[in-house]
C-alpha cells in the first residue's frame, strides 16, 4: 500500500532482507539515488541534546547508563530549572543547531513535573528552535499538554525487534512503546523513533525493528539510528562489536524504506572514524546530534564535526527563515516581560 505521498508502509521482511542481502555497492547506490530524490544530499540536520534529569531511572534498560538498576558511577541530577534550560537552548542555537532535545531519565512525566517541562517547550521554541523531548512513556492527556504547548517531535524509540526486545527491557513492553507512539500521534506532533545497534541482536532483528518503524501507519518523520555506546557497569558493557559495514548498511535499508524521514546518524559517532561517518552520509543519513555531550556520554568535539562538514562539502539545514526571526525575537520579549511581571507581583 501507498500512502498519499508515495511512501509505502507494507514492506514484508522478504523484501527487507534482500535489501539488506543486496552486495554493498549496489545498496549504497539505490539509498544514495533515493536520498537525492527527496532530499538536498549535501545538507544535514543538526540537533542538540541536553539532559534534563539525569540517572535513577526505574526502568532496566541494558544498554542505559542511566538505569537504577545498574552502578555506572553516573553524576544524578534533578530535573533542571527553565531558566537553565533556556541557557543552554541559547547556546546550541548561537552554536547553529536548529533542533534542541530534551531527555529525562523517567519511566514517565508525573503530573507534578508537567508544569516545568511545558515551560522548557515553550520558552525554547520562543528562542526560535525546534522542540524535541524525550520524557518516556506518555498518558493521551501528557502528549496533548506537551503538543498544545508546541513541542515539535517527541522522541521514544522502538529500541530493536519485538522477538529481541524482553532480553533488553523487562519493565516496559513493546505495546508500551507502540501505545506512546499513537498518542504522540494522535495529539499532532512528529514521531523521532529509532533504534540501538550492536546490542548482540542479530541481522533478522535489525529487519524487524526497521519493519516495526517503517510499517507504521504513519513512517516516523525521524529514525535515529544509534551504534550502541558501552558503558562501563551496564549488563551490555562485553557485548561483541557489530561489523561497521553492518551498521551502514542499516542506515541505507532505512533511508530505502522511509525516503521522506531524516534519518539520524545518532549515538556512537564518538568511537566512529571520519570516513565511516561519511559512508553513512552517503548511505542516506542527514541528521546529527551536535555538541560535546550527548545525554551523559560524549559525542565528537564541535570544531571536528565542523571540520568533517567542511571535508564534506555539507551544509548544516537551515530551518529558520530570517522573517520568523523578528517575530520570535518579540516573543521572547513578551515572555520575559510576563516573567518580570509574575516576579514583580509575587515580592510585592
Ligand atoms: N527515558 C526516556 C526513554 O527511554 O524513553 C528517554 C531517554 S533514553 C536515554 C532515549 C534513548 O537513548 C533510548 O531509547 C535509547 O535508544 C538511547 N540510548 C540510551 N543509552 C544508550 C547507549 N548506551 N547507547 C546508545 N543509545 C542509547
Ligand atoms: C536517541 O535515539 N539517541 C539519543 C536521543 N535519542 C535521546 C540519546 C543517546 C544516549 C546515549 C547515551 C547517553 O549519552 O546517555
Ligand atoms: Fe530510563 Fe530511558 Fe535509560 Fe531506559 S533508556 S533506563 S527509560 S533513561
Amino acid at each position: 500500500m501507498q500512502t498519499g505521498n508515495g511512501v509505502r508502509n507494507d514492506w514484508s521482511e522478504q523484501e527487507v532482507r534482500a535489501l539488506f542481502e543486496l552486495p554493498f555497492n549496489d545498496l549504497l547506490f539505490q539509498a544514495q539515488t533515493i536520498h537525492r530524490a527527496n532530499f538536498d544530499p549535501n545538507q544535514v540536520q543538526v540537533s542538540t541534546l541536553l539532559s534534563i534529569k539525569t540517572g535513577s531511572c526505574p526502568e532496566d534498560c541494558k544498554y542505559c547508563p542511566q538505569s537504577a538498576h545498574y552502578d555506572t558511577g553516573l553524576e544524578k541530577q534533578r530535573l533542571m530549572e527553565v531558566e537553565a534550560v533556556l541557557a543552554k537552548a541559547q547556546q546550541a542555537k548561537a552554536a547553529g543547531s536548529t533542533r534542541f532535545c530534551m531527555g529525562a531519565a523517567w519511566k514517565h512525566p508525573s503530573d507534578r513535573d508537567m508544569p516545568h517541562v511545558l515551560a522548557m517547550v515553550k520558552g525554547v521554541k520562543a528562542l526560535g528552535l525546534e522542540t524535541c523531548m524525550t520524557l518516556g512513556m506518555l498518558k493521551e492527556s501528557q502528549a496533548q499538554q506537551l503538543a498544545e504547548a508546541g513541542l515539535d517531535y517527541y522522541n521514544h524509540n522502538l529500541d530493536t525487534s519485538p522477538e529481541f526486545y524482553d532480553k533488553i527491557i523487562t519493565t516496559r513492553t513493546y505495546q508500551d512503546r507502540l501505545d506512546t507512539l499513537g498518542h504522540v500521534r494522535d495529539a499532532g506532533m512528529k514521531i523521532c523513533s529509532g533504534g540501538i545497534l550492536g546490542m548482540g541482536e542479530t541481522a533478522k532483528d535489525r529487519i524487524g525493528l526497521l519493519l516495526q518503524l517503517a510499517n507504521l501507519p504513519q513512517q516516523p518523520e525521524s529514525v535515529p539510528i544509534n551504534m550502541l555506546v558501552k558503558v562501563a557497569g551496564t549488563p551490555l558493557e562485553q557485548v561483541e562489536d557489530l561489523d561497521p559495514l553492518e551498521f551502514i548498511r542499516m542506515i541505507a535499508v532505512a533511508r530505502i524504506l522511509m525516503p521522506k524521514s531524516h534519518v539520524r546518524l545518532s549515538a556512537g559517532r564518538e568511537q566512529m572514524s571520519d570516513e565511516l561517518q561519511a559512508m553513512a552520509f552517503f548511505a542516506g543519513a542527514n541528521s546529527i546530534f551536535y555538541g560535546e555531550c550527548l545525554l551523559t556520554t560524549p559525542n565528537p568535539e564541535s570544531h571536528r564535526d565542523l571540520q568533517l562538514f567542511k571535508r564534506l562539502g555539507i551544509n548544516p539545514e537551515q530551518r529558520i527563515e530570517e522573517s520568523d526571526a523578528a517575530q520570535q525575537q518579540a516573543i521572547v520579549r513578551e515572555i520575559q516581560a510576563q516573567q518580570d511581571d509574575a516576579l514583580f507581583y509575587s515580592a510585592s
